[in-house]
This record gives structure tokens, C-alpha cells and sequence, in this order.
């Protein structure tokens, strides 16, 4: 049996309480984790708040930057056993975890070294009416100590997304990761003491939310900011904690995301493109579209097809590198999952493929698999049309104009991506603009660059990350201005 423990102040910490770590494919209990209680939340906060005070408070840009590539370097030093723990923490495929998670994690500290060591200030030389004249610059200082709170679906990618930036601009961190998915922050507390980060740079407790490390964390007075991805419920509870001492937020919530598909598409691409927005990582990716629309002249030809790639992936063993779908999270989220599946039969759905659960003789059958599914038919004010499922399921429905596409995918109180598939370069533009969401793709979908503007609209959060984003908000700017 595994332990996995928490990191405060550079050191590896048990605690009274532990929780089971249960592996997803088999459902059988992998590892026990230490949950922080609030006098190890106030430790670790107390560590990072040291830290600042200490030779990480002194770092000038270039040695943060040098030691985010180290850090960097350690993860990549370490390839394996991050793919590993990914793997461990989730149930995704390996080769899903050795092709996005664990590179995207070295990613992140490059891209937001890079982006801190050419970064420039805005500057205006002013002159009044009355004839005076002065410089104004800005410049940026740390925030002090972040809370980083994120979920278990790509559980080291999101948590890097943020402590990177947190770190090139000079902050220390406490991080709560997911209860669901403990590994992969754990091991990252050793990258960072292979690489050489100072004591109470990096914090990591580990728990759950309400009354545990997530809560202690948020409500702490000396956290000086929170940034969270997860839930929008969550991410309302958190706002209400928070509200008492006035910190600055970022949240990256859930989403209910639409994809437009028109007639004139390259059809193949399209179909690819939607199967991946539709089944990876078992469609538990906040971006993952779960309502399709498709102009009615390609729609049986494109439910069929469509249908025809449900049905060819290879389910089976996160560890079997031809494994193309493995299990959801946990059994209560299966549980949700296949709640909606029986609300979209009660709600008139006519099934495509899929809606339960698949056969294995194997210990796979004790793991937390559902079928990966398709549906028609359903009204667009269907509840399993509207709510977020986060599961490998779309319902598709037909559509007759732009007009009608654009209305229908912009009908909804989340805003978090969509997708556009059509070869109309104009229309691409066109329609791309009228989204009401924070992140278009056309053509495409999740192609990422580090650099843009990452975030939602409406119940899908609050702010962007991303490039400069990421920078302003992981930072104070203080204007400066010089009587000339
Ligand atoms: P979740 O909201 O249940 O949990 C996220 C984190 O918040 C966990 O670490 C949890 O322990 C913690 N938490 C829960 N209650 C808390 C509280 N009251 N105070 C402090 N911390 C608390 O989310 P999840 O189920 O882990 O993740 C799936 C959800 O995340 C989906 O809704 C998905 O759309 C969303 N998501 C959004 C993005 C994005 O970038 N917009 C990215 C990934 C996931
Ligand atoms: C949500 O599940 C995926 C979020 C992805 C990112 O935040 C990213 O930076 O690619």
C-alpha cells in the first residue's frame, strides 16, 4: 500500500487522518492519503508566507526563471513516474497521459518563464493642462501567498497551469488538488525539491472541501488570493468564503459546451474532431462538447459516422497502450453520469449507441466504465441537454439556418468553449464571433496555445488565465509616477 503524504515547508508530512486513494479501472483501494487538518492548512500558509520573507522573496526574474525550467526539467527527468501517477490518479489511458498531461506540466513552467523574462510594463509620459509633465510606469509585484484549488479531471495540467504563473511572478503557493487525485501534486513536491525551490514555495496539502483542506484554505486571512478550477457550485461556495476577506478570485468552472457542424465541412476532420470533443478522457474535459449541432442536410449522414467512432473505441486498461477510453473518476460519478443517461430516456431520447455500462470478464468490471454515448430527439429545453453531464455523451440535433445554430448553441448559462466546423472561411469568422463563450475553435478543438486568453462566460467563471492573463492576475501592479 502506497501513502501519500502532504508538503509543507520542504518537508513531507503525515496527519492523524487518512482517506482512500481507489483506482478507477478496478475500484480497488491503491494508495491512503493524509487529509491536512486546519493547524496543517495554517502551517503550510504560514511556510509560504515565510518564504516570501526568505531568499524566495529576494529571487530576482532570472533566477525564478531559471528555476521554472529546473522544475521543468525535473518533471521531464521523471517522465515516467509523472505518466505513471497521472495514470494511477485518473484511470485515462497512458497514452493520453504520456501525450498531453505530463508534457503540457513541463509546458506550463516553460511558457510562463519565457513570458515572465520578456515581459514588459505599460509606461505613458503624461503632460496636463496646466503644463506639468511626469512618467507613469507600472510595476509588478507578487500577490503574496495563492490558494490553488483544482479538480481531477486533468489534474497535473491544471494544477501547473496555475502554479506556474503563481511562481514566475514570484508568489508562494498552497495547493489543495482534487481528493480524487492525490499522485501527481505529490510527486510534483518532489520535482520542486529536485530542482532546488526553497522551502514554503510550494505547499501541498492534501483533503476534501467543505470542512476539510479546501475550505480551511479558502477561508484562511493570511491567503491573499484564490484560484480555482472546478464545479460552478463549487466555485460559488468558494466566492461566498472568500467574500469576508475581499481576495481576488479566478475561477475556471464547468461548461455545457456546443459544437456547429455545417454541410459544407470537410467531413471526415469534422467527425474526428467532434469524436475526440465528444469521448477524450471520457468526455471529462471542461471543453468536451456535449451538444452537437448539425445543419440537416449531413445530419444522418453524421450521426451515423459519428456513431461509427463511439462504437470503434477501444475501452479497456488505462495501462493497455492501445486503450483509447478508460473508466470515469469515481463510482459516485458514474453515478451522475448514468443518472443522465436515465433522465435523457425519461426525457424522450432516442438512443444512437451506448446509455449503460460495458461487459468485462475481468477486475476491469469492478472499475467505473459506462458506455460512451449518443443521442437524438431530445427538446433543447431538455435538462440532460442543459446541465453538464462531464461524460463521454452528446445529444445531437439538427439545425436549418445560422441563425438557428448560432441561437441554439448560445441558449445555455454556461460559456466555456465551442467548436465550428464548416469550410466557409467567412462563415468561420462570422459565426465564431457571435459565440458567446471565452474560447472558439474552428476547425478544430483543444488546440491549445499558452499564450491566449483561457476562460468563461456566465456560470463558467470569472477572468482569464493564460499568457499575460495568467501574469496580471498572479500579480499586484503598482502605477509609479515621476514628477517630471
Ligand atoms: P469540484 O468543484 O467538485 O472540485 C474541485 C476542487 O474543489 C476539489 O479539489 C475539491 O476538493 C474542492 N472543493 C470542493 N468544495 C469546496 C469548498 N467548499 N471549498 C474549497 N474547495 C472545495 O470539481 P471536480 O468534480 O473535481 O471537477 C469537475 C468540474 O470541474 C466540472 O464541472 C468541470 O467542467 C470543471 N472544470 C472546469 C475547467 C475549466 O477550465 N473551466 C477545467 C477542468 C474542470
Ligand atoms: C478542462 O478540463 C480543461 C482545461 C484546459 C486548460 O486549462 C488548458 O490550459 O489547456
Amino acid at each position: 500500500m502506497k501513502f501519500i503524504q502532504n508538503y509543507i515547508d520542504g518537508k513531507f508530512v503525515e496527519s492523524a487522518r487518512q482517506f482512500a486513494h481507489v483506482n478507477p479501472a478496478d475500484g480497488s483501494v491503491v494508495a491512503q492519503v493524509s487529509e491536512a487538518d486546519s493547524s496543517m492548512v495554517d502551517a503550510a500558509v504560514l511556510s509560504a508566507r515565510k518564504s516570501l520573507r526568505r531568499d524566495w522573496g529576494r529571487f530576482g526574474v532570472r533566477e525564478r526563471v531559471a528555476l521554472l525550467h529546473k522544475v521543468a526539467d525535473a518533471i521531464e527527468s521523471r517522465f515516467d513516474c509523472f505518466v505513471a501517477a497521472e495514470v494511477a490518479d485518473t484511470g485515462k489511458p497512458i497514452s493520453l497521459a504520456s501525450k498531453l498531461d505530463v508534457p503540457r506540466a513541463a509546458a506550463n513552467f516553460r511558457v510562463f518563464a519565457d513570458l515572465i523574462k520578456t515581459a514588459g510594463m505599460e509606461s505613458f509620459h503624461t503632460e496636463t493642462p496646466d503644463g506639468k509633465s511626469a512618467l507613469n510606469y507600472a510595476v509588478r509585484k507578487p500577490l503574496g501567498v495563492v490558494g490553488i484549488i483544482t479538480p481531477w479531471n486533468l489534474p497535473l495540467l491544471l494544477l501547473t497551469w496555475k502554479v506556474a504563473p503563481a511562481l514566475a511572478c514570484g508568489n508562494a503557493v498552497v495547493v489543495k488538488p482534487s481528493e480524487e487525485t492525490p499522485g501527481t501534486a505529490t510527486l510534483l513536491a518532489e520535482a520542486m525539491q529536485q530542482a532546488g525551490v526553497p522551502d514554503g514555495v510550494y505547499n501541498l496539502v492534501h483533503g476534501f472541501g467543505p470542512n476539510s483542506a479546501g475550505e480551511f484554505l479558502t477561508r484562511h486571512p493570511d491567503v491573499n488570493a484564490v484560484t480555482f478550477t472546478g464545479e460552478s457550485q463549487t466555485g460559488a461556495a468558494i466566492m461566498r468564503t472568500v467574500a469576508a476577506s475581499v481576495k481576488p478570485v479566478s475561477f475556471e468552472l464547468g461548461g455545457k459546451n456546443a459544437a456547429i457542424v455545417f454541410a459544407d465541412c470537410e467531413f471526415e476532420d469534422a467527425v474526428n474532431g467532434i469524436a475526440q470533443a465528444v469521448f477524450l478522457n471520457t468526455g471529462q474535459v471542461c471543453l468536451c462538447a456535449e451538444r452537437v449541432y448539425v445543419e440537416r442536410p449531413i445530419f444522418e449522414r453524421f450521426v451515423e459516422a459519428l456513431k461509427g467512432k463511439a462504437e470503434s473505441l477501444r475501452i479497456g486498461s488505462p495501462l493497455d497502450v492501445a486503450t483509447e477510453m478508460g473508466p470515469l473518476i469515481s463510482a459516485q460519478h458514474r453515478e451522475k453520469v448514468l443518472s443522465y443517461y436515465r433522465l435523457a430516456q425519461e426525457e424522450g431520447a432516442t438512443t444512437i449507441t451506448g446509455g449503460g455500462v460495458p461487459h468485462f470478464e475481468s477486475s476491469l468490471g469492478n472499475g467505473f466504465y459506462v458506455q460512451p454515448t449518443i443521442y437524438t430527439g431530445l427538446a433543447e429545453s431538455a435538462r440532460s441537454v442543459k446541465e453538464e453531464i462531464f461524460g463521454p455523451v452528446c445529444h445531437i440535433a439538427p439545425f436549418e439556418s445560422e441563425e438557428e445554430a448560432v441561437q441554439m448553441a448560445n441558449d445555455t448559462k454556461y460559456g466555456l468553449a465551442a467548436s465550428i466546423w464548416t469550410s466557409n472561411l467567412r462563415r468561420g469568422h462570422r459565426v465564431a464571433q457571435q459565440m458567446n463563450v471565452g474560447i472558439t475553435w474552428v476547425n478544430c478543438w483543444f488546440l491549445r496555445d499558452l499564450r491566449t486568453p483561457f476562460g468563461g462566460v456566465g456560470l463558467s467563471g470569472i477572468g482569464r488565465e493564460g499568457g499575460m492573463h495568467s501574469l496580471n492576475f498572479y500579480s499586484e501592479l503598482n502605477n509609479i509616477c515621476i514628477r517630471l
